[in-house]
Parts: C-alpha cells; structure tokens; sequence
C-alpha cells in the first residue's frame, strides 16, 4: 500500500506492521511484555517476535542499556490510530519522556507499516532513523532475514552490513525478577 493512509479512518483489510518495542527503566522485560499484551488486546495480531536484545544506547550515551524486541503484526488500525494505541500504552506503563532520546520506561515505535510512506511532523513511515540503527536491525533481521525496503529494494540485511555504528546488540540471556 503506498500513499497517505494516516488519519483516523482504518484503512482496507489488514496490514503487516513491524514494530519496535525499548525500555530501560524498571522491569524493562515486563514493561515490553505488557506492551506487546496491551496492544494484543486492541486487535493487533502478533506474528512473529524476536529474542530480547541488550543494547547500548545510542543518541544520549549516559543512560542505563535498553532492552529491545521487534514484532510483526497484522493490524486493521491506520497509521495514526496504531500511533495514539502505542502513545497510550507508553503512558500506561509510567513513561514520562522530559529528554529526546533519554531514558523511558516503554517505547513503542512503529517501523514499517505495509508498503505505506508517511511524512508529517509526529510520524515518519518507515522509521525516519530505521537503516542507522542496529538496535532496530538486528531484531527486526531476526524475525524477517530477507525483508528488503520497498522504497529501494535492499535487503535490511546489506543494510545492516554496511553500518558503521558501532553500538552494541547482544541476545539477552537472563531474567528479570
Ligand atoms: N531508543 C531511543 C534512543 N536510544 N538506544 C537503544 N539502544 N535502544 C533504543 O530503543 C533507543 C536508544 C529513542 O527512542
Ligand atoms: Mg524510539
Ligand atoms: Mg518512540
């Protein structure tokens, strides 16, 4: 699906979503799961998730290491409403965002939305910063190794090879209690 397709009316049929889940504060694992819950409980499908990643934070270093997961879903919401869903959920889970970039007890962002391109202020489809950051790729590869951005048709995969950020994305091993 390509064109504007983001205000409040839900577009024709379902759509494949890709969406990425971060949290570094609290119970960051618990604040994901609850996320991947609330907007299970709002109609959104989940088909596939990846692993949980510790990863470093990249834009303000300063702060505690994130935990990231990407998901697809399959979503009868349009862009705007799966936005103010994700918006909601975020607050449910405590976040108070003062700093860009800093340190939020649940961000939901959405990376892909179909073959949808959406430019305005408070929302860019795909991610505006998607290709530069290997927390993003590393889960989403996981869950789709041979997804390509429709935009150019590269493979995230030759995307993520010829990245020279440098921060860390590891598999998280452990539990959180
Ligand atoms: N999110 C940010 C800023 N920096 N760093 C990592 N490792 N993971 C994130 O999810 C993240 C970040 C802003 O949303
Ligand atoms: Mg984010
Ligand atoms: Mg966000």
């Amino acid at each position: 699906m390509r064109g504007s397709c983001s205000d409040e009316a839900p577009c024709a049929g379902r759509v494949e979503a890709y969406l990425l889940f971060g949290s570094n504060l609290g119970d960051r694992r618990r604040s994901i799961e609850r996320g991947l819950s609330a907007l299970e409980q709002h109609g959104v499908e989940w088909t596939a998730r990846s692993s949980f990643y510790e990863t470093e934070p990249v834009g303000v270093e300063d702060q505690p290491w994130f935990l990231n997961l990407a998901a697809r879903g399959n979503v009868s919401l349009s862009p705007r409403a799966l936005l103010a869903l994700c918006k909601t959920t975020e607050e449910a889970a405590g976040r108070q965002d003062a700093i860009r970039f800093g340190p939020r007890t649940l961000d939901i962002d959405i990376l892909l939305y179909g073959q949808l391109e959406v430019e305005e202020p408070d929302l860019v489809i795909p991610h505006a910063r998607l290709c530069e950051r290997r927390f993003a790729l590393v889960p989403l590869l996981e869950i789709a190794p041979d997804l390509a951005d429709f935009r150019d048709g590269r493979p995230f995969a030759v995307i993520l090879r010829g990245l020279d950020e440098g921060k860390k994305v590891a598999k998280s091993t452990t539990r959180e209690f």
